[in-house]
């Protein structure tokens, strides 16, 4: 049995992109997990706190045969790996990855919660996760239903960001 999974990426300090790159190699890598689709990068404005750089974000879809808690545990383990620092709740950050979906599964546990709950407040989510799910439906309405309903977003794709992600995902 496998289920297809969304994650989310996002950082703002370092250099997010190779963070990013560095990441998605290692899930790539990782037995029971295909990546399968990933968004361009996204140049977001800084969401809930606002005194802070902005973000690069952007979406993957994986096919997996984890189960979401494992899933769940290596997305925690290539975040450490990539020196992420938790000081501040929706503070600055090297590499956040969060489950977005898994498959239509509805989990609500300290720790886990699918879809993530706040999917549908931010645009830094939507805006890429509609490049590459528009028709997943989140509580109801889909992905990109969700996205028209914020149209005033600070959010822009990145071509060359996503251009040197690319290079950096080709290279040895
Ligand atoms: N992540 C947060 C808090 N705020 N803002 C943007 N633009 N992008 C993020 O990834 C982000 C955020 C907490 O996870
Ligand atoms: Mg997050
Ligand atoms: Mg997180």
């Amino acid at each position: 049995m496998s289920a297809e999974a969304a994650l989310g990426l996002g950082g703002n300090l370092g250099d997010p992109v190779a963070a990013f790159a560095t990441a998605l190699r290692r899930l790539g890598a990782t037995p029971g997990v295909a990546l399968r689709a990933r968004s361009s990068v996204w140049r977001t404005a800084p969401w809930g706190v606002e005194d802070q750089p902005e973000f690069r974000n952007m979406a993957v879809l994986v096919e997996t045969t984890l189960p979401a808690e494992e899933l769940l545990a290596l997305c925690l383990a290539i975040e450490r790996e990539g020196g992420r620092e938790r000081r501040e709740r929706w503070g600055p950050r090297t590499l956040d990855i969060d489950i977005l979906t898994f498959g239509d599964a509805a989990i609500d546990r300290p720790g886990l919660q699918i879809p993530h709950p706040r999917i549908a407040e931010r645009a830094f989510v939507l805006a890429p996760l509609a490049e590459i799910a528009p028709r997943t439906a989140i509580g109801g309405r889909a992905v990109a239903d969700l996205l028209a309903t914020l149209a005033d977003a600070e959010v822009r794709r990145d071509a060359d960001e996503t251009a040197r992600l690319a290079t950096l995902l080709a290279g040895a």
